[in-house]
C-alpha cells in the first residue's frame, strides 16, 4: 500500500515563529502555567484543539463572497438549510454562534431543576450548560472506556443498561432529555457505534424520553462506523451518519468541528413547539433566526463545509493522520488511550507520570513540559478539567481520568509537523522521572481550566 498523501494542495501559508526554550520557560510564567493563557504566537504546533482551526477550502472562501447579510430571510441561510435537511434531516435548523449557545438555547428550553441529563459522556461545556439551569448531568460510558490501553472499536458507547436504571431509579419524569455525543470527546475521542445509537433510541422512546445527538464529529464517527462495524463497508458516509440521525428527535452541532468552519453551530429538532421555544430565546440573546448571531458568509462556509467533510478522501486521510500521531507514539513506549481517537490522540498522563497522584495534576505537569520542550501544546483533560471541590467538605476530587490530548487542527498540519511531535513527547517521556505535580494557585467557580493559574511543586525548567 502507499502512503496515504493530504488530498489537497496548500495555496495560502502562515509561518510559525520558532522559539527558544528559555523564551518558553518565561511564556509559561507568564501564563501562570496555563496553556490556555499563552499567546498563540508563542506556540509552534497548536493542538489546543481542533475546534474553530481548520483551513478552509477554496469553495468555502468562494462562497464566503457569496454570503448574503440581509438581517433577515437571507439566501445563506436557505442555503445551509437545505444541506442540513439532506443530511441531518431534522425539520427545523436554529442557528448559533457556536455549540454551547446551542447547549444553553436546550437545555434552559427543556430542563427545569432538579432534572436529570444522561449523556455518554458530557464534555466541558455541555455538563456546564446542564447544570447551569440547575440539573444534574449524569455520564453513562460503558464500563470498557475505562480499560485505556485496550484498543476495542466503541469505547464511546452509552451504557444502556445503566441507562435503563437510571431511569427506573429517577422516574421518566425528571428525565427531559437523553443525549449521546458522537464522537465521546471526554472519553478518548472514542466513536458511537451504529448499533449504541439505535439501542439507546429505542430505550429512551419506549420511555418517551427524547433522544439528542451532540454531532460535533459526526463525520469522523461516521467514517469509523463504516471501517470497524459489521455490515457497514460498503455504504456511504453520508448514508450512514443520515441513519445515525434518523434515530434521534435533535442534535446540538458545534460547526467549528466537522463543519469545517471557523466559527458556528446550531441546535436542530423535529419538535414544532421546542423550535418555537428556542428561536423566542434565541432573539433574545443571539439574534434573528435566519442568522442566530452569525454573519451570512458563516452560514456559506458551514453548508460547504459539511459538503466536504464527508468526502471519504478526506476522512481517509483525517483519521490516517491521527492513527499516524498515535502509532508512533505506542512504538516509542508512550502511553496513549487505544485506540486513538478520530480528532484527536490522548496521552495518558496517569501512566506516564505514575508518580504524579491525580491531587497533584499529572496532565497539568505533562501539558506544560510539553510546551516547554518544543513549543508543542496540548490541553489537560483531567482533574483540573472535571476535578470538583466538593461544597460542602471543600476538600477537592479528581476527575474520571488524567489526559493531556492533542487535537489535531483539520488540514493544517503535514506529516513533518506530527513527526516533530512525535520526537518532543519522546524526550520528555525519557526524563519523565524527574517530572513532578502542580497545584492550583487561583481558580473560578465553573469551567476553572480555561483560566485558572498553577504553580510547579518541583523544580520545573531546570
Ligand atoms: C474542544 C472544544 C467543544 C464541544 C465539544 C462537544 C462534544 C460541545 C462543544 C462546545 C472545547 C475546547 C476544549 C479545550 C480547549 C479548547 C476548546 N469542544 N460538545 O476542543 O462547542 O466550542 O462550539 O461552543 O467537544 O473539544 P463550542
Amino acid at each position: 500500500m502507499k502512503t496515504i498523501i493530504e488530498p489537497f494542495r496548500i495555496k495560502s501559508v502562515e509561518p510559525i515563529r520558532m522559539t527558544t526554550r528559555a523564551e518558553r520557560l518565561e511564556c509559561l510564567r507568564d501564563a501562570g502555567y496555563n496553556v490556555f493563557l499563552l499567546r498563540a504566537q508563542d506556540v509552534l504546533i497548536d493542538l489546543l484543539t481542533d475546534s474553530g482551526t481548520s483551513a478552509m477550502s477554496a469553495e468555502q472562501w468562494a462562497a464566503i463572497m457569496r454570503g448574503d447579510e440581509a438581517y433577515a430571510g437571507s439566501p445563506s441561510f436557505y442555503r445551509l438549510e437545505a444541506r442540513v435537511k439532506e443530511l441531518f434531516g431534522f425539520k427545523h435548523l436554529i442557528p448559533t454562534h457556536q455549540g454551547r449557545a446551542a447547549e444553553r438555547i436546550l437545555f434552559s428550553t427543556v430542563c427545569r431543576p432538579g432534572d436529570v441529563v444522561p449523556n455518554n459522556t458530557h464534555f466541558d461545556t455541555t455538563r456546564a450548560n446542564v447544570e447551569a439551569v440547575g440539573a444534574k448531568a449524569v455520564d453513562l460510558p460503558v464500563p470498557e472506556s475505562q480499560r485505556r490501553q485496550d484498543p476495542l472499536p466503541f469505547k464511546g458507547n452509552m451504557d444502556v443498561g445503566a441507562l435503563r436504571g437510571l431511569i427506573a431509579e429517577v422516574g421518566v419524569e425528571r428525565i427531559p432529555i437523553c443525549m449521546i455525543t458522537i464522537t465521546n470527546n471526554s472519553g478518548g475521542g472514542q466513536p458511537v457505534s451504529l448499533a449504541n445509537v439505535r439501542e439507546v433510541s429505542a430505550v429512551c422512546h419506549e420511555h418517551g424520553i427524547p433522544f439528542y445527538i451532540d454531532a460535533c464529529r459526526f463525520a469522523e464517527n461516521a467514517y469509523l462506523i463504516k471501517l470497524n462495524e459489521a455490515g457497514q463497508s460498503e455504504r456511504s458516509v453520508e448514508e450512514i451518519a443520515r441513519e445515525v440521525f434518523s434515530y434521534a428527535d435533535g442534535c446540538t452541532f458545534s460547526a467549528k468541528k466537522d463543519g469545517l468552519a471557523n466559527i458556528g453551530g446550531f441546535v436542530a429538532t423535529n419538535d414544532d413547539r421546542l423550535a418555537e421555544q428556542e428561536r423566542e430565546l434565541l432573539i433574545l440573546t443571539e439574534g434573528f433566526p435566519t442568522y442566530g448571531g452569525l454573519a451570512g458568509r458563516d452560514l456559506e462556509a458551514i453548508a460547504v463545509g459539511l459538503q466536504e467533510v464527508v468526502h471519504e478522501d478526506y476522512l481517509h486521510y483525517r483519521l490516517a493522520s491521527v492513527r499516524y500521531l498515535g502509532d508512533h507514539l505506542t512504538a516509542a513506549g508512550v502511553p496513549i488511550v487505544q485506540p486513538p481517537g478520530g480528532h484527536a490522540v490522548y496521552l495518558d498522563a496517569a501512566a506516564f507520570l505514575p508518580h504524579v497522584p491525580p491531587l497533584e495534576l499529572p496532565g497539568q505537569s505533562l501539558a506544560a513540559e510539553l510546551y516547554l520542550e518544543g513549543g508543542v501544546r496540548g490541553v489537560e483533560i483531567g482533574t483540573v478539567m472535571f476535578g470538583r471541590r466538593d461544597p460542602e467538605t471543600g476538600e477537592d476530587l479528581p476527575g474520571p481520568m488524567e489526559l493531556v490530548r492533542l487535537a489535531i487542527p483539520r488540514r493544517v498540519y503535514t506529516q513533518s509537523h506530527v513527526d516533530y511531535v512525535v520526537e518532543v513527547i519522546t524526550d520528555v517521556y525519557h526524563r519523565r522521572e524527574s517530572i513532578g505535580g502542580f497545584r492550583m494557585t487561583r481558580q473560578a467557580e465553573v469551567l476553572r481550566h480555561f483560566t485558572a493559574w498553577f504553580e510547579p511543586l518541583y523544580a520545573f525548567g531546570t
